[in-house]
Parts: C-alpha cells; structure tokens; sequence
C-alpha cells in the first residue's frame, strides 16, 4: 500500500474571510492521521508549507489580490508535492483556501501527460483576471490550471497549461459567475450542476464522471471544497451556498472513488474553524478522507 503524504497549507490570502489558514489545523486536530492510519495507511505529515504574511492586505491597484503572495506560497507548495510523487506516494494537501489548487496541481500535473481532475465545489473557480467579480484568486484556480487567467498563476512552477478542459468533471456547481458559463462552453468541460445531482442521483453522476475519466487519463485528482457540500452538513465555509451535496452522497461519491481506484492525488480546502460549529466541517472533512481511502461501514 502507497504512504500518504501529507501537506497543510495555511492559505488565507485568496480570499478575504480569516480563519481559513487554520483549516489544516483544525482537520489535524479531527484526527486525520490516526483515522488514515486505522486503515493501515503509512501516515508522513510533512507540516505546513509557510505562507507570507501581508503587510497591508491587499493593495487596492491590483486586480487579483494578494497575487505576489498566493503565487510564492503555492510555487513552495507545487515543490513540495512534485517531490512527493518523485518519492512514489501519495500527496494529500490539507487546505488552505482553494487558490492552493494552482500549486497543488502544478506539482501534480508534472507526473502525468493525461491528468484527470474532479473538483467537488459550489462554484466553478474558473474565473480570470478579467471575469472575477470578486478579485480572490481562491476563484479562479481551476481556470488558471487550464491555462487562462494571469500569467504569475498559469505559469506556476514554469509550464502550461497542466490540464486539459476534456479531462475536468465538476461535481456540486450551484453558483457560476457568467464569465465562468462562457468558459465552460466554449471549453466543453463536463459538468453536474446540483440539477443534474438531484435529477440523475448520485450514484449515476459518480459511475458518469468514472467512466468519463477512466479510459482517457492517467490519474486523477480529487480537489474537494466543503462548500461544495450543504451549508447545513458543511457550516464552517467562507463561502457558504444552500441547497448543496449532502454529507450521505459525499460520502457515497468518496467511497465510488475508492472502488475505482482512480484517484491518486487529493486536496481538501476552505476548511474556516472560525466560521465553524465545533469544527464539524473538518471532521466531515476526514469522515470523507475514510471514504475516500478505502474505509467500509461493515
Ligand atoms: C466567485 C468569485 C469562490 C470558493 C467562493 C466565488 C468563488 N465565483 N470559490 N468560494 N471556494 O469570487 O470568483
Ligand atoms: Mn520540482
Ligand atoms: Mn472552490
Ligand atoms: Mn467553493
């Protein structure tokens, strides 16, 4: 059995809630190795990637904000998991705001020339420099690792793009930006709305997005925001959307997942204890990581 090797990245700065760079804290302190452990894993937690601090947060000229530090942050990040992969393991980053993405699959799309991605979110955070609505970068990494947005973020640890749009599934997505919609169509990425989620069941939009993925790539990544998850099963979120997946069918999809065997990297983010109800979203957030690597009801 592979190790899993983990990575906190306490990132706040691609968003404007504080709080959410303690979410690999919080997640550490729901028990995450121990539970890893329980299913024999061989645990190395590698700490925390060290995140900049700002002197003023954000300078009001820039259009992204924060971007120098975001961008030196995940650069460290992307380092930290290539060597991961290069050592045979399996890299699991523990978020962190999900601008960790970009850095996260910098690293990961190194070691692989078809790399599928799922990302289990809300939003699309396939906003540009151009299209943001917001100017948090935490919006826009998935189209940054397809290769649109700013250069400092496309090129992240020195090529582009690291992903292709027909190897994306979006699973959860309940709030897209119309810049995003754009992008979505005239890309072809494949996506279940909470509209196709409730239409189709989970169970279908798992063996869909499975099927997509199988035959065209060579690993696939888990980029899992627990926003994209129902506020009321997920609370401690910046960015909270109602009428979200429920904890059952994130489970259900985690343990699909691991039948596959598909997955090969994973990212858990937007984890903010401050927001949080007794931080019941990281425990929700390691009962998935069980899911997801292998753990059975009976
Ligand atoms: C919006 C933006 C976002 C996460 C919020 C929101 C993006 N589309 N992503 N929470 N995780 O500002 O670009
Ligand atoms: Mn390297
Ligand atoms: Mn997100
Ligand atoms: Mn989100």
């Amino acid at each position: 059995m592979k190790k899993i090797s983990l990575v906190g990245v306490p990132m706040d700065l691609g968003q404007t809630r504080r709080g959410v760079d303690m979410g690999p804290s919080a997640i550490r302190y729901a028990g995450v190795i121990e539970r890893l452990e329980h299913l024999k894993y061989d645990v190395e937690d590698n700490g925390d990637i060290i995140i900049g601090r700002a002197e003023r947060l954000h300078n009001p000229n820039e259009r992204l904000k924060n971007l120098k530090l975001v961008a030196e942050g995940n650069e460290k990040l992307a380092e930290k998991v290539d060597n991961i992969l290069e050592n045979g393991d399996f890299p699991l980053v523990l978020g962190g705001d999900h601008s960790i993405a970009i850095g996260t699959l910098a690293g990961v799309a190194k070691h692989y020339k078809n790399l599928g991605v799922i990302w289990y979110d809300a939003h699309g955070d396939l906003n540009t420099e151009e299209t943001s609505p917001s100017g948090n970068i935490h919006g826009t990494p998935l189209a940054a690792s397809l290769g649109f947005g700013n250069p400092v973020l496309t090129n992240l640890h020195g090529y582009s793009p690291k992903i292709k749009p027909e190897n994306v599934v979006v699973i959860g997505a309940r709030a897209l930006d119309d810049g995003e919609k754009e992008l979505i169509k005239e890309q072809g990425i494949k996506v279940y709305t909470m509209h196709e989620i409730d239409r189709l069941g989970m169970a279908r939009v798992m063996e869909e997005a499975i099927d997509y993925l199988k035959e065209k790539t060579d690993g696939v990544h888990l980029s899992l925001d627990l926003d994209g998850l129902d506020p009321i099963d997920a609370p401690g979120v910046g960015t909270p959307v109602m009428g979200g997946i429920s904890y059952r069918e994130s489970h259900l999809a985690m343990e699909m997942l691991a039948e596959s065997e598909l997955i090969t990297s994973a990212e858990f983010v937007e984890v903010n204890p401050i927001l949080d109800e007794r931080n019941r979203t990281a425990k929700v957030a390691v009962a998935l990581m069980g899911s997801l690597f292998g753990e059975k009801l009976a």
